[in-house]
């Protein structure tokens, strides 16, 4: 595998020489790679394996990622020479001009290192939420003028909810359900799954504006400098048009609960009411200006739907097989998809206090 990465990496225009290449970082979907420059003015690396079982049009989303990094930095570098402004992700290209490059039956690409910056999966202060869904706002508020039409949708349906139940209802009904934690899960989905469906029925009947969303507002998704000062959001892979109420969602189930998404105690799952107000009053900070009263009012709608999509996905994963996710044991996926499924439990259950707390800031 050293050899391999040696190799794969050669095949990049890079500068100086490379000395080290270790893996990095501890996403569900791709494999991340640091490499490191034997010469200090030489820039460092950051290599990933793409998941091209996930993502099977990869030329269709590199070039996405290629278009909308080209515009945030055009957009950046004009705004003005702030050092404490945000930066965009920058793509290495191959020799020969590629975005990515093939390697046996894997797909590479590479981008700069960004230096001096690191991602926080749990964040330990409302302050820091603040500042990461801020940054997460001003992402969608920069793309507001980038043709959403022109991006490839680099996994159809994403978080098209309704299709989402439908396939975890065929996976159901081809396995046999044995254990009351398994059952109650199921149970639950059917509970509260055409609820969840709302966001969708805007959607289909246009009442909602497609944008460029992230749809994978992980909290770990964005980089902080030393001042705890979000300031580039990474991990492009699934940038298309999507619904603000996602990037919204996905960043609060993220950032606000109180335990690890994987957590096992139940009992340790819920919102921290102080952090959903800092995510809210950061995430519209940049987005109140160019958002409709709809979407606003509707907002607390993707803070519910993020983590049930989740629990759904997680849980038909786990009946499928372990397909899609990374896990680190047999029922890893279970145990997420019930971490996922009782957040959103407890926000359903505060729904009124949540919707409050956005009306607070809009
Ligand atoms: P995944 O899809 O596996 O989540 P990411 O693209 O989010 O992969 O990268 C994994 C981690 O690597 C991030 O959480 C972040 O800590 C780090 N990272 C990603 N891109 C860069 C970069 N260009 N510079 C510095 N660190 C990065
Ligand atoms: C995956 O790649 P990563 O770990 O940032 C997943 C997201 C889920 C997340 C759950 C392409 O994100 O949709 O929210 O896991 N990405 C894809 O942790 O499916
Ligand atoms: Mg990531």
């Amino acid at each position: 595998m050293k050899d391999d990465l040696s190799q794969i990496i050669s095949k990049f225009d890079t500068q100086g020489s490379i000395e080290a290449i270790e893996p990095f970082g501890g996403g569900h979907i791709n494999d991340s790679f640091r490499a490191m420059n034997t010469r200090s003015q030489f820039p460092n690396y950051f290599l990933q394996r793409i998941n091209h079982h996930v993502f099977k049009d990869v030329e269709g989303m590199m070039n996405n990622i290629q278009s909308v990094t080209a515009f945030l930095s055009k957009k950046y570098n004009e705004q003005s020479l702030d050092e404490d402004g945000m930066l965009a992700l920058q793509i290495v290209k191959t020799l020969d001009g590629a975005l990515y490059t093939k390697w046996g039956d894997s797909y590479w690409r590479l981008y700069l290192l960004i230096e001096g910056l690191q991602s926080i999966d749990i964040p330990s202060s409302a302050d820091i939420v603040f500042e990461g869904a801020k940054g997460f706002g001003q992402f969608i508020a920069d793309l507001h003028h980038f043709d959403a039409n022109s991006l490839t949708h680099t996994i159809p349906y994403f978080h098209h909810m309704p299709r989402r139940l439908k396939r975890f209802e065929e996976v159901v009904s081809d396995v046999s359900v044995d254990k009351d934690e398994e059952k109650q899960a199921i149970q639950f989905v059917r509970k509260v799954g055409n609820e969840l469906c709302e966001l969708q029925r805007l959607l289909d009947q246009g009442s909602l504006p497609l944008r460029v969303t992230h749809n994978d507002t992980k909290f770990n998704n964005i980089l902080f400098d030393a001042k705890n000062k979000a300031r580039c959001v990474i991990d492009l892979d699934t940038v298309m048009p999507g619904l603000v109420h996602y990037d919204f969602g996905d960043g609060v189930r993220t950032s606000t609960c109180t335990s690890d998404e994987d957590e096992s105690d139940l009992d340790k799952v819920d919102i921290d009411a102080e952090f959903f107000e800092a995510y809210t009053s950061g995430f519209l900070e940049d987005t109140r200006g160019i958002l409709s009263d709809l979407e606003t009012q509707t907002m607390v709608e993707g803070a519910l739907m993020m983590p049930f999509i989740m629990g759904v996905r997680f849980l038909t994963d786990y009946f499928e097989g372990n397909k899609y996710y990374k896990t680190a044991y047999p029922t890893h996926n279970l145990v997420r998809a019930k971490c996922q499924l009782e957040l959103t439990r407890k926000m359903l259950a505060r729904k009124a206090d949540l919707i409050s707390i956005v009306k607070k800031y809009s």
